[in-house]
């Protein structure tokens, strides 16, 4: 298919990542994970040089996750589960701010990534559900509105305001999906919000559990 060439971003392999990232026993595979979040850069770059900022942001919290992953300790970071026990038996969780030389927490960067898929589960619903003349931009806003300006700093506030307002046109969007029509589109963001907030939900029982829903 012309229109979806393999190096770019493909839903596909962002369902596959996410579907396998959910073990029978109900753990959070990290690799999985991340692997999700790469298939969500390659989509952040396709979106223009507004997004361009997000994407090094999303980079920055998975190149934290990659050392933790590749560290003496990496043996701990291959589930959600297994970091969030070892980080709080070693008390390196950070409930209170960290020593700036410690490295940022696996729990704490990850929890940056966890509140940012709630933002693009009600974007894609949002979407998914509004009129086919709805604009993205302000449907990306309230979703942003909703799930993560509460936590970012007036200063990312107004950079996110900006690069929304650059997001491209609905049709654009459902051609970086490889949908053809508003119908398959439909289609593809309802399985898209569906497998995206299985992962959500079960990484916000475990961070809700042990109270690590605020991590500074
Ligand atoms: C679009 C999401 C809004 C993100 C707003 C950032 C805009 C400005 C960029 C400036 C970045 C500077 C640092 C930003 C935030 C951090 O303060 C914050 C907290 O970290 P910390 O260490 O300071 O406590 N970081 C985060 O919240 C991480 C944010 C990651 C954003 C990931 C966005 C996911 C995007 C997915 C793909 C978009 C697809 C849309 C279209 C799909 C249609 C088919």
């Amino acid at each position: 298919d012309t229109h979806c060439p393999g190096k770019g971003f493909q839903v596909s392999r962002l369902l596959g990542a996410f579907r396998a990232c959910i073990t029978l026993d109900g753990e959070i595979l990290l690799q999985e994970y991340l692997l999700g979040w790469k298939e969500l850069i390659k989509l952040m770059d396709s979106l223009g040089a507004a997004f361009g900022l997000i994407a090094q942001e999303t980079q920055a919290k998975m190149a934290i996750m990659e050392r933790h992953q590749v560290g003496v300790h990496g043996s701990h970071y291959h589930t959600l589960q297994a970091m969030v026990a070892f980080e709080l038996r070693r008390g390196l969780v950070g409930f209170q701010q960290l020593p700036p030389r410690q490295p940022p927490s696996g729990c704490r960067t990850l929890l940056r990534l966890h509140r940012a898929l709630k933002w693009l589960e009600l974007f894609l619903a949002k979407l998914g559900h509004s009129q086919p003349t709805g604009d993205p931009s302000e449907l990306c806003a309230e979703a942003y509105q909703e799930a993560l300006a509460p936590y970012h700093s007036w200063w990312v506030r107004q950079a996110a305001g900006l690069a929304f307002l650059s997001l491209p046109s609905r049709q654009e969007l459902y051609r970086i999906m490889c949908a053809e029509e508003e119908r398959e589109a439909q289609t593809v963001l309802a399985v898209t919000v569906s497998t995206i907030s299985r992962v959500y939900n079960v990484t916000q029982r475990v961070y809700a559990a042990h109270g690590m829903l605020e991590l500074p």
